[in-house]
């Protein structure tokens, strides 16, 4: 077996990942857990202050109610969010976050977060419920609050260290195993509650970007599917595992679009110059209730503009140069300030990408594109899987104790499984908390695993490490038993490579599971294929081959795709019903069925089975 040492760390608290939740977390955790006596430890597989969705930065703040200044009320966010996922949200969740959010933005200012205000002082709306900000050292500020208060605690941050899985004892969690991404240990955490909080799942299915264009996404590749994995893994309650996100993002870098529909207030169109909102309205009909709000829902607003690609009437546009000119209009007539206008709109149209998604810069110098004189491609993406933004897919945590909802068991933010927390991209059914409210979330997850373990003051036990150590790195022994079989290692019928794992399970996903290549369709029999070939997929991740420790991160990222992908796959196979076009359609079952599907379906792994059901949907307010 490869010859590692074993590094064994004991805590109370645990905090698995370093992003937007997990600062969260640890910034109120630490508080707590120091006020009475005990220790919290934060573990990210990369560098804290760089890791995560946020890692390159954002140009805008997506939930900020700006309740205590009286712009919106609690109750229309909640709403909001219902209508936006078709129906289909925890209010209770949503209210919760919703409720705290707004001092969480207020903290990253006081750190330091410049955010832009109008003349009066006031926060600069994108849209409602949006705020722009000079966000590309957003993850740095975050970050380092959430380390100066672990440092003023004398808690522990370990940083380029992978979360492989779970340790359980019997039905509580006891900590969590992993390995250096930089040093040969294999790591072993002991602890009386974990959160885990290490985002969403990213190339599960096969990107648009492949060849030359590999790893580039919209959400991080990096984030490979680990809060899912290790959720599942102990036995936890999933839900929403069928909605995934499609973003309708600028092509082929993926700059994302808010800025340009709800700040430049920009038509988007198809080729022959449609715009589709307008054109396919009543195609919204056959949506209702959902399809006659107001904003439409994400995934309606991306299955208008898919009709016109369908129709042969792509590629579609953002209009940038007229929504430019537009926005300049009123200055026209006076030269001087007309020109400093068109200045302020370009220097904000380059900005939005430079401060979070720097390669659509990149594209746009490299396409000659002015925004202000030529419209830009816009396409829908491969599918995500993140609880945080406009999909739904994570754990079922228990609601806020004070709140009147039929869904809880405890402690809030906690899964079904005693003393496993979770938050952001980690937990399902609330979705629309972005950047800002999963670190709200983190916050109040943080302070109820405090107060979990302040009633269960006891070290859970922890057994057969050295199983567990050797089938982490097992791919490395495999690897290195038969690389010498063949005179290329690439082609060894002995063991599989994580780059052809991964692609194996990205074909599947795309064919079967309704990616990009099927148009975003699926049914009852491709699902049912799809699963055939997942299980034989699983078996095979027995002979996961990785040549040194990089690889073996990948190996371990790539088995964790696996179980997100057939989470995914079971529950769309379960649901029979369309609800989501635009983000995925059961073309055997093309319509909404009110009566029999306006359900939360909910799944878990237990004793080598999975086992789904329907939960009702109960409303507050
Ligand atoms: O424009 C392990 N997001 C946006 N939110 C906003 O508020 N405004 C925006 O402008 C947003 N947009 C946007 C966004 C994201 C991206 C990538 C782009 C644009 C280009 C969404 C937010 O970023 C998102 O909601 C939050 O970041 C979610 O927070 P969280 O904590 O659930 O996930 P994370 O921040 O990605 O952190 C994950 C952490 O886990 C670590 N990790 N650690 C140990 N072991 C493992 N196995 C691990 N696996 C992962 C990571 O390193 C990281 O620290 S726009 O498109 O709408
Ligand atoms: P995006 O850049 O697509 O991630 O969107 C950023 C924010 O703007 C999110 O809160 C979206 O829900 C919202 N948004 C994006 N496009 C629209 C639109 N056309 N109408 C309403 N809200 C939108």
């Amino acid at each position: 077996m490869a010859n590692w040492e074993t590094v064994e760390v004991t805590t109370d608290l645990l905090i698995c990942g370093g992003g937007m939740a997990a600062s969260g977390a640890a910034v109120e955790a630490a508080y707590w857990a120091k006020k009475n006596g005990l220790k919290v430890t934060l573990v990210d597989k990369a560098a804290f202050t760089r890791s995560g969705a946020v890692a390159m930065g954002l140009s805008a703040i997506n939930e900020y109610i700006g309740y205590g200044k009286g712009e919106n009320q609690l109750q229309d966010y909640i709403n909001y969010v219902r209508q936006d996922l078709m129906g289909i949200a925890r209010d209770d969740l949503v209210f919760n976050i919703a409720r705290h959010v707004d001092s969480s933005v207020h903290l990253f200012e006081k750190w330091g977060l410049p955010i832009w205000t109008d003349e009066n002082g006031k926060y600069v709306r994108e849209g409602r419920w949006q705020i722009m900000i000079n966000g590309e050292s957003y993850k740095v500020i975050v970050a380092e609050a959430a380390k100066n208060a672990m440092d003023k605690a004398g808690f522990e941050i370990y940083e380029r260290v992978f979360i492989v899985g779970p340790i359980m004892d019997g039905d509580r969690i006891a900590g969590a195993y992993g390995f250096g991404t930089r040093e040969d240990k294999f790591y072993v955490f002991k602890a009386k509650a974990v959160f885990a909080a290490m985002g969403g799942a990213v190339h599960v299915f096969r990107p648009r970007s492949v060849g030359e264009g590999m790893g580039r996404s919209w959400y991080p590749p990096f984030n490979s599917g680990s809060t899912a994995y290790f959720t599942i893994a102990a036995g936890a309650e999933m839900t929403c595992q069928e909605i995934r996100f499609i973003p309708v993002r600028f092509k082929d870098a993926y700059g994302p679009v808010g800025a340009w529909f709800l700040l430049f207030k920009s038509r988007a169109t198809s080729a022959t110059g449609g715009e589709y909102m307008a054109v396919r309205k009543a195609e919204l009909n056959n949506w209702a209730p959902y399809g006659l709000v107001k904003p439409i829902p994400a995934n309606l607003r991306n299955y208008l503009g898919m009709l016109d690609v369908e129709a042969g009437m792509g590629p579609l546009y953002m209009e940038t140069a007229e929504a430019i000119a537009n926005l300049a209009k009123a200055f026209e007539g006076d030269e001087k300030a007309f020109k400093k206008k068109m200045k302020s709109l370009e220097n904000e149209a380059w900005e939005d990408f430079l401060d979070m998604t720097v390669s659509q810069a990149i594209l746009w110098a490299a396409n000659n594109i002015y925004p202000e004189k030529s419209r830009s491609e816009i396409a829908a993406c491969e599918p995500y899987f993140i609880g945080s933004h406009s999909g739904g897919s994570g754990a079922w945590v228990s609601g806020p104790e004070d709140v009147n909802t039929p869904y809880k068991w405890g402690y809030g933010n906690m899964t079904t499984v005693k003393g496993l927390f979770s938050a952001g991209d980690g937990t399902g059914a609330s979705s629309h908390k972005f950047s800002s409210g999963s670190h709200a979330e983190g916050r109040f997850a943080g302070k109820e695993a405090v107060r979990f373990i302040l009633d269960n003051n006891s070290q859970p036990n922890v057994g057969g490490i050295d199983e567990i150590k050797a089938k982490c790195l097992k791919p490395l022994d495999t690897y290195a038993a038969a690389s010498k079989f063949t005179t290329d290692p690439m082609i060894n019928p002995n063991y599989i490579l994580p780059m052809q794992f991964m692609f194996r399970l990205q074909k599947i996903m795309d064919e079967y599971a309704g990616g990009v290549i099927s148009g975003f369709k699926t049914s009852k029999a491709l699902c049912e294929r799809g699963l055939e070939l997942l299980a034989m997929l699983k078996e095979d991740s027995e002979k996961m081959g990785a040549k040194d420790r990089y690889e073996l991160e990948r190996c371990w990222e790539n088995f964790q795709r696996v179980w997100q992908a057939e989470a995914h796959v079971r529950t769309i196979l379960f649901r029979e019903e369309t609800r989501w076009p635009g983000y995925y359609f059961r073309a055997d079952c093309p319509k909404m069925d009110e009566a029999n599907w306006k359900v939360f379906v909910n799944c878990a792994y237990k004793n080598g089975q999975w086992e789904m059901k329907k939960v009702p949907v109960v409303p507050i307010g």
